[in-house]
């Protein structure tokens, strides 16, 4: 039964039980439609409380259905339902009421919620627009400019803003069912308020939409939504309100049929699968409730940044008092950083570093549940910390490496209980993004696997299991990027004409602008180290320029050249030099955008079918996952595998092809045409049975 009917003397009590989150499926919206009518003709009610049992108000529309044809009713006939009924219903919000659940919202009579409930219009987020009268009833509620902030960002607001927009009547402190009854008593004795739809949207400046408008597309850059619900909220402020109500819907039904939808759908179901996988389903994980960090510089200080957000207390080890004095100078920085931008008041700040505590003692661990190592990337060292650690730790204790490119499984060797280690993948700076490669070694136990997806849980991080290989998910597919792009260097292109190609596709910055800014050094570092393996890594170019010194922004020359203070990147002729004796007698073609991307991004997807072939990752979706949280790659294009799912495997392997033969990239790895017959990832996703 998703909806019961209670009465409280004359109070009708419609209770909505649809778990998880109380979506607006079929079933519930027809159970709505049902509850209408019966309470209409039921002449022992006054009023009506619409109640939702469980963690949350609705949530919105059941998105499952998106990809489905639409059955009725349809939510705008029973928001409408609802908003015509005989008697007024009151809508009792705790929990998340989003989307569709908001739009059910406002077509009661009245709103009240309780303190820590959130509101929104989060649509946009899914790629379409709200559906069932949001941008209609809502700029009539509280006016254009906040329905704007809230529908373009597709960002929540608290119940204090609610109220104080006019949004919610009341906001309860105590328990929300009686209190909502004893105001649904108040009310059903004075006349009804004059119902939204009947209502004006309050007049804007004459110069309002031409500015809003700019603003929008400039935050939204290739989003399409933002700026049709822009549209839709001008016409619902500009045109009655059946116009708008139409115009409302035809723009919803064509954005939920649009790519740009499909992908963020995409997004949506691999970011709340992320932090449960299928492996470690029925594993329970440890608890964590005290944790340390070894190494307090960039990587360390952003991790204890990041536990202490989630309110775990942190012990900092470095090796000396010096050492632990900057350490701690760091995480500070980082506190303070986020004061700055207002993030947090100046006593949270100074709460979260009064939880960290810096030592140079390895003994102060012996009772700390999680231990995570963050020092220099070298293999004699780290094992150094792990050798200390297996001394003063409890057997249970997790613990942990942040190695980008050793080897765990070498780390970890001769560690005492090999069990409880595990790699955990942090991105810089640690305590802003969300992704968490999660990295088992052939000892890993799966309690302590899945205590790293539950610490991801705690941080609010996204996990992503990765298997180990040099760069595990993420960086072994920018080590193709990376060299992908300097093969189109020698074939004709230049860093100009790839880095603006790639900010068109939709990326933050090109390869180059990207090097510059993070430093070419690190990356010369390690291919020295592979040169030491025997491999042989492509990049003429940037070898090159790392021995002249210019390792980017930092030496004021990379990949393009820099004024001293001025981030502008200027074309360099130093850098065309060397790009042209490179590409002595190598074949020079033309490239347009279309071709640069096809050529540095189907690379990226080759790489990804190979690690889903090698099993190093386990879900065509977690390296969509990766690529979006770790590198920027657009949401909107739903990551790397979707996009080529999207535009068609079996094309994506002809261009690969294609580009082959001219010498410009690798062929079609077999995974990748193997997933083109099926037309699908999947069954790479469906093979694995045996982890870690
Ligand atoms: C819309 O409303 C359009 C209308 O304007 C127009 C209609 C005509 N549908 O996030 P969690 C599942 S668009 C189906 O981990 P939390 C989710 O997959 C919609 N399922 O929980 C997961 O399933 P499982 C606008 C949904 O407590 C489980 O619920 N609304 C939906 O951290 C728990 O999710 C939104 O975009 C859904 N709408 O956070 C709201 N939502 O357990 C999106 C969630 O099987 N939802 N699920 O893995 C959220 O923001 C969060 O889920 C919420 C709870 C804050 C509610």
């Amino acid at each position: 039964m998703t909806v019961t009917i209670t009465h409280e003397g004359a109070i009708a009590v419609v209770t909505i039980d649809n778990p998880p989150v109380n979506a607006l499926s079929q079933a519930l919206r027809q159970a709505l439609v049902e509850a209408v009518s019966s309470i209409d003709v039921d002449e022992t009610v006054d009023a009506v409380v619409l109640i939702c049992t469980g963690r949350t108000f609705i949530a919105g529309a059941d998105v499952n259905e998106f990809g489905k044809p639409p059955v009725p009713p349809h939510l705008p006939e029973v928001v409408t339902g609802i908003e015509n009924a005989e008697k007024p219903w009151i809508a009792a919000m705790h929990g998340s009421a989003l989307g569709g659940g908001l739009e059910v919202a406002l077509g009661c009579a009245y709103r009240v919620a309780a303190a820590s409930a959130n509101f929104g219009l989060p649509e946009v987020k899914l790629g379409i627009v709200p559906g069932a009268g949001g941008t209609v009833r809502l700029p009539r509620l509280i006016g254009a400019p906040a329905t704007i902030d809230m529908v373009t960002s597709g960002t929540a607001i608290g119940a204090g803003k609610a109220r104080d927009l006019g949004l919610v009547d009341a906001v309860i402190e105590g328990d929300l069912l009686p209190a909502a009854i004893t105001f649904a008593g108040e009310v059903s004795r004075k006349p009804r308020p004059q119902p939204i739809r009947e209502r004006s949207v309050p007049p804007v400046e004459s110069d309002f939409w031409a500015r809003t408008e700019k603003a929008v597309a400039t935050k939204a850059k290739r989003e399409v939504a933002p700026l049709r619900a822009l549209a839709c909220i001008r016409t619902a402020s500009e045109a009655d309100f059946l116009t708008a109500t139409a115009f409302e819907r035809e723009t919803f039904l064509e954005l939920r049929g649009s790519a740009q939808a499909a992908a963020l759908r995409h997004i949506f179901f691999a970011e709340r699968a992320a932090p449960r996988p299928p492996e470690v389903a029925d594993v329970a994980p440890h608890d964590i409730g005290s944790a340390a960090v070894i190494g307090g510089g960039t990587m360390g200080a952003g991790i204890v940044a990041a536990l202490r957000d989630a309110g775990l207390p942190v012990v900092l080890v470095e090796r000396d008092a010096t050492a632990v004095e900057r350490g701690l100078a760091n995480v500070g920085q980082i506190f303070e950083n986020s004061v700055k931008r207002g993030r947090i008041s100046p006593e949270i700040a100074a709460e979260r570093m009064a939880g960290v505590t810096g030592t140079g003692d390895y003994g102060a661990l012996s009772d700390t549940d999680l231990v995570i190592e963050a020092v220099f990337e070298d293999l004699a060292v780290k094992r150094a910390v792990f050798a200390q650690l297996s001394r003063v730790c409890r057997a249970d204790a997790i613990l942990a490496t942040n190695t980008s490119y050793l080897d765990p499984n070498e780390i970890g060797e001769g560690l005492a209980h090999p069990e409880r280690f595990l790699g955990l993948h942090f991105f810089s700076p640690a305590h802003v993004m969300k992704l968490l490669e999660i990295v088992p070694t052939r000892t890993t136990a799966l309690p302590v696997l899945a205590s790293g997806f539950a610490l991801a849980r705690l941080l609010g991080k996204i996990p992503v299991h990765a298997g180990i290989c040099d760069g595990f998910i993420g960086n072994r597919i920018l080590k193709v990027t990376r060299a992908q792009a300097e093969r189109l260097l020698l074939s004709g292109a230049t860093p100009v004409t790839v880095d603006a190609a790639m900010r068109a596709f939709g990326l933050p910055m090109g390869p180059f602008e990207a090097q510059d800014l993070g430093g070419l050094d690190i990356a010369a570092f390690q291919r020295k180290a592979a040169r030491g393996r025997g491999e042989a890594p492509f990049a003429p170019v940037a070898d090159r320029l790392c021995a002249m010194g210019r390792v980017g922004q930092k030496s004021n020359g990379g990949w393009y050249d820099y004024q001293p203070g001025d981030r502008t990147p200027q074309p360099s002729s130093a850098v065309a030099a060397i790009i042209t004796q490179e590409a002595a007698g190598l074949t020079q073609r033309t490239w347009d955008e279309t071709s640069i991307a096809d050529a540095i991004i189907l690379p990226m997807v080759n790489e990804a079918a190979r690690l889903l072939e090698e099993g190093i990752a386990l879900r065509a979706a977690d390296i969509d996952l990766v690529k979006i949280h770790g590198y920027g790659f657009p949401r909107w294009r739903g990551g790397p595998m979707h996009y080529a799912q999207a535009r068609g495997l079996a094309e994506v392997v002809t261009v690969l092809d294609r580009l082959a033969t001219e010498g410009l990239a690798d062929p079609a790895c077999d995974g990748l045409r193997l997933a083109a017959e099926r037309d699908s990832f999947m069954a790479a996703a469906d093979s694995v049975d045996e982890v870690p």
